[in-house]
């Protein structure tokens, strides 16, 4: 009876008391939120579980022989497909950010993956069931995410749960539910308790909205490198035992990202990376244009650009950045001038950069292409998405992205938004696969850029672009 009352208060008390709640409430209806420090609360999560997807539900208690066979009493490496691509094909990965050490622990990690003392052994860190559990090092959370049957597409959840243990400071450990656009549908903050203790924490939604679950770990970045005192004010560090979630049936539909930016601290890259960081697998690779092997060309003006510098060069980002006689060219005078160094009649018109000093465009064109390739260099690949910095786009419909598959099928057109002079936007696109052959983008008017002044008023708009975000591949065509 206290259990039922629990679940009643938390559930009338969670719409209305999150600072940043449910960003999407057109299609998410929120069923429960458990939060409890008995045993009851984890069956009761299985009644909701069963109730919205009868015969999907998933388990992880980390004690199997495929994470046994890592942690041979001690503590490991967590590879992040371990459970997408094998140990009973759950279809879930769990981390994948590029510096992301996730470890599995069998002796409460009273060791380090290095074999090497914890200073914060016997802090509380033994797990619920079974022998082994799991945290994040140097880090204070990880990102979970989900694949459909048998594929590594990228799947929806109906929702997930974790046990955490050694919760001790309020606010910092707790799940956060994010949908396939990255936002954010729901935060679950764990209560602080006692050392050792250890506490169910889950929500299931109504429908299969959730594509990414970060679970936040205290002050995990200092673990296994301080010593742990959440009573005097210092870190709180955090472990987490077994998680319960759903099989996905649904794939995460391409998703557009479109949104007005100002600085590259902007809500719309976090959702991007959102997507992104789990997708890559630690393969997540951006161009800002600033780099020497650039600066080396422009020297403070306007010049043509070689489209295979990032394929053979400038750290090997396996891309290439236009076709021969598109016309691509990279400017360190927001192309105030031309690469033969005249004057750009459309000087001044609104062509500058939001991460300095260097922005990217096409003159004679409309439409730039960019390829992507193994590590070889050579052979073509896919990726999962893309994206970039467009600005000065003031004429709808005319900029753009367009991805396509290696059939040259058009899988996703995401167009930038008319804005004012001079102003920059995001946009971008994430696909569940990695299916992207290449991707065209479209720079409004530029066949008549630095030939013609911009004059958007008159149906002549010029485009120029600045950062671009996409995935390093290691998926061949
Ligand atoms: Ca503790
Ligand atoms: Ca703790
Ligand atoms: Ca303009
Ligand atoms: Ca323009």
């Amino acid at each position: 009876m206290k259990q039922t009352m629990l679940f009643f208060l938390l559930l009338a008390t969670s719409f209305g008391c999150s600072s940043d709640g449910n960003a999407n409430p057109d299609i998410v209806e929120f069923l429960a939120e458990l939060l409890a420090i008995d045993d009851d609360v984890v069956a009761q999560f299985d009644v909701q579980r069963d109730a919205v997807a009868a015969g999907t539900e998933r388990n992880i208690n980390w004690d199997g022989a495929a994470v046994t066979v890592l942690t041979l009493g001690a503590t490991a490496d967590f590879p992040s497909t371990l459970f997408r691509d094998g140990a009973g094909n759950r279809q879930i990965m769990v981390g994948g950010a590029t510096g992301e050490a996730s470890a599995v622990s069998e002796d409460s990690f009273a060791t380090l993956p290095d074999g090497s003392p914890n200073p914060s052994a016997g802090g509380g860190f033994g797990p619920l069931t079974g022998t082994v559990n799991f945290a994040v090092l140097g880090k204070d959370n990880v990102t979970v995410s989900f694949t459909t049957i048998d594929t590594a597409e990228a799947g929806l959840v109906n929702g997930f749960g974790v046990i955490f243990s050694d919760v001790e400071a309020a606010g910092k450990s707790g799940l956060r539910f994010y949908d396939r656009e990255g936002r954010l549908l729901r935060d679950v903050r764990a209560v602080p308790g006692a050392s050792g203790a250890h506490q169910f924490v889950g929500a299931v939604f109504q429908n299969a909205v959730v594509a990414t679950v970060r679970i936040d770990m205290g002050d995990n970045r200092n673990f296994g490198t301080g010593v742990e005192n959440p009573a005097g004010g210092g870190d709180d560090f955090v472990v987490v035992d077994d998680f319960r979630f759903f099989l996905a049936q649904d794939a995460v539909a391409p998703t557009a990202f479109v949104a007005p930016i100002a600085s590259l601290a902007d809500d719309v890259f976090v959702r991007f990376d959102r997507r992104r960081l789990p997708l890559a697998q630690g393969r997540e690779r951006n161009i800002n244009w600033d780099g020497g092997a650039v600066t080396a060309l422009t020297l403070g003006a306007t010049t043509d650009f070689p489209p295979a510098l990032f394929l053979n060069g400038a750290g090997l980002r396996q891309i290439n950045i236009g076709d021969a006689g598109q016309g691509v060219v990279v400017s360190e005078d927001s192309f105030a001038t031309l690469p033969d160094a005249s004057a750009n009649p459309s000087a001044g018109q609104g062509f500058g950069n939001v991460s300095p000093t260097v922005n990217f465009s096409v003159i004679g064109g409309n439409r730039v292409t960019v390829r992507f390739f193994l590590a070889d260099q050579v052979t073509p690949a896919l990726v999962h998405g893309f994206g970039a910095i467009f600005t000065d786009v003031e004429l709808a419909q005319k900029s753009g992205l367009r991805f396509f598959d290696a059939n040259d099928n058009l899988l996703l057109d995401v167009r930038a938004a008319a804005g004012a002079s001079g102003a920059s936007q995001f946009v971008g696109g994430v696909l569940g696969q990695a299916v992207v052959a290449r991707v065209e983008i479209d720079f409004g008017d530029n066949g008549t850029f630095g030939t013609a002044t911009e004059n958007p008023g008159a149906g002549i708009d010029q485009v120029v672009v600045d950062d671009f975000r996409f995935f390093q591949s290691d998926i061949g065509q």
